[in-house]
């Protein structure tokens, strides 16, 4: 027993030493205690914590999962809202351990408080320079986010909202996500806009094949190609994708991010044993493990490195491994040697 505490206790400090975290959005990884303050701040709102996140053992749609990022966004609609939420969420993840953040955000400008989308992609930015004055020990990069529900003009425009930070953040602004309920509108009538962002260095990550019969789709977008596939749950042919879309992720080596907590508790995927991690892992194909929306799912990059190495039975340096190879699938060429260096420096000596 003393053994195996010791055993526990050197994998979760193990674990908690190598993290990057490569798709978060950002009000979905709001939490407890944010909400808390939140909440303070817009009592008349009359929002509990049971409406803004979905707790152990529990399991939504992905449609009441949408639901809950609505009421987020009722909590979060004010400039010093987005500062307070942002610097949060960056000091929990460097908290956990997490090296690396690619966080994501859709811009969104409320009318009743004078925000507009530009300055909410300013106020994150201004989140992401506050903590590293502030000697949070992390590298945090950040990905503009399209909406799929809000159509090709809106994306068009955030593109070049997206373009413009790119070229005056010093490198922060490092890319474009294309997310949102993927059962509304159609990737084809995004791929101007998508494609103009691959013309003007953006990297792409796109939700793709996230529920089943989005096969289409997926064909279409996979091919600009993007840079990395967010989910892509329902590519493989056992669960009605299909091999070409798999050749297809594999000609072009398409990093996959993979979400367990997510997927499960939004019932895209079964249980964890049938999540499709063990399909590209097997493969070895590169695959990151991620959190998606760590306040919403109540997770930590930790859990879920733990729950794939428990469910697939992967041993330290497996683990080790995959966390390195995480390194070669980050939005910021810039910093890859300096987090190969680091990874090597907090290499444990056991294996
Ligand atoms: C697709 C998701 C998502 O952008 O306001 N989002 N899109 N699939 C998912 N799987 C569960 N989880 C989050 O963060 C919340 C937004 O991120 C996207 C949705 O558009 C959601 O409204 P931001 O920071």
């Amino acid at each position: 027993d003393l053994f195996y505490c010791g055993y526990r206790y050197f994998c979760t400090c193990f674990l908690q030493r190598l993290h990057k975290e490569l798709h978060a959005h950002l009000n979905g990884s709001v939490s407890f205690s944010t909400i808390k303050k939140l909440v303070a701040r817009k009592p008349h709102l009359n929002i509990e914590h049971g409406m803004t996140a979905i707790r152990s053992g529990q399991r939504r749609t992905l449609d009441e999962c949408f639901q809950v990022f609505k009421v987020i966004h009722q909590l979060v609609d004010t400039e010093e809202d987005i500062l307070m939420v942002a610097k949060d969420v960056i000091r929990e993840f460097a908290a956990d351990g997490v090296k690396y953040l690619e966080l994501r955000s859709t811009p969104r400008k409320e009318k009743t408080t004078g925000m507009t989308k530009r300055r909410y992609v300013e106020t994150v930015i201004e989140a992401i320079r506050q903590c590293k004055n502030e000697g949070v020990d992390i590298e945090v990069r950040f990905l503009v986010a399209v909406d799929r529900r809000n159509g090709a003009e809106v994306a068009m425009e955030t593109v070049k909202l997206a373009e413009d930070f790119m070229l005056s953040t010093d490198g922060l602004v490092v890319g474009l996500d294309l997310s949102g309920d993927p059962t509304v509108g159609h990737g084809r009538d995004l791929l101007p806009a998508l494609q103009k962002a691959k013309n003007c260095g953006l990297k792409l990550s796109l939700h793709l094949s996230e529920v089943p019969s989005q096969a289409d789709e997926s064909e279409l977008l996979l091919n600009i190609p993007p840079d990395r596939i967010g989910h892509g749950t329902y590519l493989h042919p056992e669960v009605g994708g299909s091999q070409s879309l798999v050749d297809t992720v594999r000609k072009h080596n398409t990093p996959l991010e993979l979400c367990l907590t997510s997927n499960v508790k939004g019932q895209t995927v079964s249980s964890y044993s049938q999540h499709h991690f063990l399909y590209w892992y097997q493969m070895g194909h590169p695959s990151v493990i991620c959190t998606d929306d760590k306040g919403v799912f109540c997770t930590d990059l930790s859990q879920e490195y733990q729950l794939a190495a428990s469910t697939f039975n992967l041993s330290q340096e497996d683990m080790w491994t995959l966390s390195q190879k995480a390194i070669d699938c980050t939005f910021a060429p810039d910093l890859k040697q300096q987090l190969h260096q680091k990874w090597l420096e907090l290499r444990p000596t056991l294996f």
